[in-house]
């Protein structure tokens, strides 16, 4: 089994060289990219957020460690989505407005593209209007949004609201931190996943029923 725990240490102390130099290694001696993503820099970020919340750690730091581990991530990209699978469905994604994390909307968008979907991510901040408007020009089969704050998670209420307002033909789904399959069922969206690797299951549940 291989051993992540150095990785996971780089990306905590927001080392960027390191952990650039450690998936290198990790991509040479032929573990898998997925692997890679999920148990050397998402396993990482999850060191970070409890030691966050204890206030072991600050803002700056978190945000080196984020970039760190994004550029390990960028490393292992490539060898994900080139991975030539037929495309399953189109997904549009995003951090719904007033919400500027993308860590898990990013994680969310590499799954579900190297699972074989087309994904199209919006970014973060996206007002309900903004998304109505490419679920117009792009027609995707499912809208995936996220939310980190609780504040912020009101808004995704809305933007079901509008799409249904709109009448376009689109599943919305929702995820992130402080959102639950009940706050999902309360506000009409046709599914939660509580992490990336859901998301991706619920997409295949969704788009094969
Ligand atoms: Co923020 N932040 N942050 N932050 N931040 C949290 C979320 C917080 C829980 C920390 C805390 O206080 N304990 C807290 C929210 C409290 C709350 O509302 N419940 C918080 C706060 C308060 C804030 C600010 C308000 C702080 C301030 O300025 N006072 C501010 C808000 C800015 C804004 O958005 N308007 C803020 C800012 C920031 C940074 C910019 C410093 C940075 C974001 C950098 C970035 O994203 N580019 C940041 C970070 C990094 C965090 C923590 C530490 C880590 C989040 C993260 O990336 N986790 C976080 C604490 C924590 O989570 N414990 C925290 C790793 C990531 C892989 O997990 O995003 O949960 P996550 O994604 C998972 C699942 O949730 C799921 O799959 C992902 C992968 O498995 N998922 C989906 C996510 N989206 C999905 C969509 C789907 C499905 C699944 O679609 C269907």
């Amino acid at each position: 089994m291989t051993n992540f725990e150095s990785l996971n240490q780089s990306v905590v102390s927001g080392d960027e060289a390191q952990v650039i130099e450690q998936v290198k290694a990790f991509m040479d001696a032929g573990v898998s990219p997925l692997e890679i993503i999920n148990q050397g820099l998402i396993g990482g970020m999850n060191i970070v957020g409890p030691r966050f919340k204890a206030g072991d750690m600050f803002v700056p730091e978190v945000l080196m460690a984020a970039r760190a581990m994004a550029a390990g991530v960028n490393i292992v990209k490539p060898f994900i989505a080139d991975n030539d699978l037929p495309s399953k469905g189109k997904i549009l994604l995003g951090t719904v407005k007033g919400d500027l994390h993308d860590i898990g909307k990013n994680l969310v968008g590499m799954m579900l593209e190297s699972s074989g979907f087309k994904v199209i991510d919006l970014g973060i901040d996206i007002p309900a209007d903004r998304f109505v408007a490419a679920i117009k020009e792009h027609k995707p089969d499912i809208l995936a949004m996220s939310a980190l704050l609780t504040t912020t998670m009101q808004n995704m209420k809305d933007t079901v609201d509008l799409v249904k307002e709109a009448g376009v033909s689109v599943k919305c789904i929702v995820g992130g931190a402080p959102v639950s399959q009940e706050f999902a069922d309360q506000i009409g969206a046709a599914g939660y996943a509580p992490d990336a690797a859901s998301a991706v299951d619920l997409c295949n549940k969704l788009l094969s029923a």
